[in-house]
């Protein structure tokens, strides 16, 4: 099975984002974060571009792209290849790591057990390895999982969500989140959001774990339920989804939130992830505090800066008045990209 590296189904600039990716998977392993950041935000962006890019001046002229990596990007084209990459090749170890981390739901601790047991492929595992079952399902559907899920197949497996939704409830409400929502052309998973407004989040939790997901199950396009918190007033679901007459499965994220808390889940289920931090520290900053349910002010903290008591609301509901009450100016999501 072929990677595509994060380019989906191509885009002008496909070969240079997979090589691009190699070296940003490089910082990430070596916990160089400012590196690693950059490529981020200079991979992100290239995605986005609808025109091939050739030379380091055409690279600069891209928002987010600085000049070191414009170099590089030059290179790539040029040459086909990046010399930076001979000198950073990891060693075996590593890059064994690497392959096990990017099992769905894997981290660094249990990589490295693996590693240290001896295992080198994912086949070692399957054979020798104690999984759970969704380490095994994350073990079958891993280039799946590691593919990017084109903007238009977003679009198709969030139509099937809403249609099945709205024929149990037309109240109901979905909005599609995370990269989607900034406009990116490709994702890594579908992120949903769902409310039904003047209703207790209670009975928008019935009506989805108890209704929609086992009916969505049953015909056979929710996949599998993974990694659920399993307390009982979780508002997450995350599992996999597939398309009739595919057999390819995505990971998708429900998200479940009350009317009153809609404006600050859609913030922060927009991201990314560093614009989400800044906004965080920019509320802490002027003495409020930003969380995925509201902004808050009035919260009372110890010199430590722990936090002693949860404030009162300013905004929860209104996604732009939040950006208002920070003092900061609007943002459309394709702009909340760091
Ligand atoms: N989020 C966050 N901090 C995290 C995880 C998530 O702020 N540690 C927020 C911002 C993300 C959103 O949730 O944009 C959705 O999370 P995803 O992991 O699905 O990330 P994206 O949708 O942004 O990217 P991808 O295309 O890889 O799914
Ligand atoms: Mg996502
Ligand atoms: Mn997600």
């Amino acid at each position: 099975h072929k990677h595509t590296g994060g380019s989906g189904n191509g885009g002008p600039n496909a070969q240079t984002l997979s090589v691009l990716q190699e070296l940003a998977d490089y910082y990430d392993q070596t916990r160089d974060q400012w590196r690693s950041k950059s490529y981020r935000q200079a991979i992100s962006a290239l995605r986005k571009h609808t025109s091939k890019i050739n030379t380091k001046e055409e690279a600069m002229r891209v928002y987010g792209i600085g000049s070191s990596i414009a170099e590089k990007i030059e290179e790539i084209v040029r040459t086909n290849h990046l010399r930076k990459l001979d000198s950073t090749k990891l060693d075996e170890r590593q890059q064994t790591l690497n392959k096990f981390m990017k099992i769905y739901g894997v981290g660094l601790h249990a990589a490295e057990r693996w590693a240290s047991a001896g295992h080198k492929t994912l086949d070692d595992l399957l054979q020798k390895a104690e999984l759970s079952d969704n380490q095994k399902i994350g073990i079958a559907h891993y280039d799946d999982f590691n593919s990017r899920v084109p903007r238009s197949e977003v679009e198709k497996h969030a139509a099937i969500i809403e249609k099945v939704l709205k024929s149990l409830d037309p109240k109901y409400q979905i909005h599609t989140m995370g990269s989607y929502r900034r406009g990116a052309q490709d994702s890594g998973d579908i992120d949903l959001l769902i409310t039904k407004p003047g209703v207790p989040i209670e009975n928008i939790r019935t009506t989805i774990m108890d209704r929609l997901v086992p009916l969505l199950t049953k015909h056979k396009f929710l996949v599998a339920a993974l990694a659920q918190t399993s307390h009982a007033d979780s508002t997450k679901w995350h599992g996999a989804s597939c398309l009739p007459g595919s057999n390819t499965w995505r990971r998708i994220d429900l998200l479940l939130v009350p009317e009153e808390e809609l404006g600050a889940a859609l913030l922060y289920f927009t991201g990314n992830d560093i614009f989400n931090r800044s906004m965080r520290l920019l509320a802490s900053k002027k003495g409020m505090r930003l969380n995925q349910r509201g902004l808050y002010k009035d919260v009372l903290r110890d010199r430590g800066r722990e936090k002693l008591s949860q404030g009162t609301l300013v905004e929860g509901k209104d996604e732009k008045k939040i950006f208002e009450a920070l003092g900061v100016p609007w943002r459309p999501p394709e702009h909340r990209i760091c």
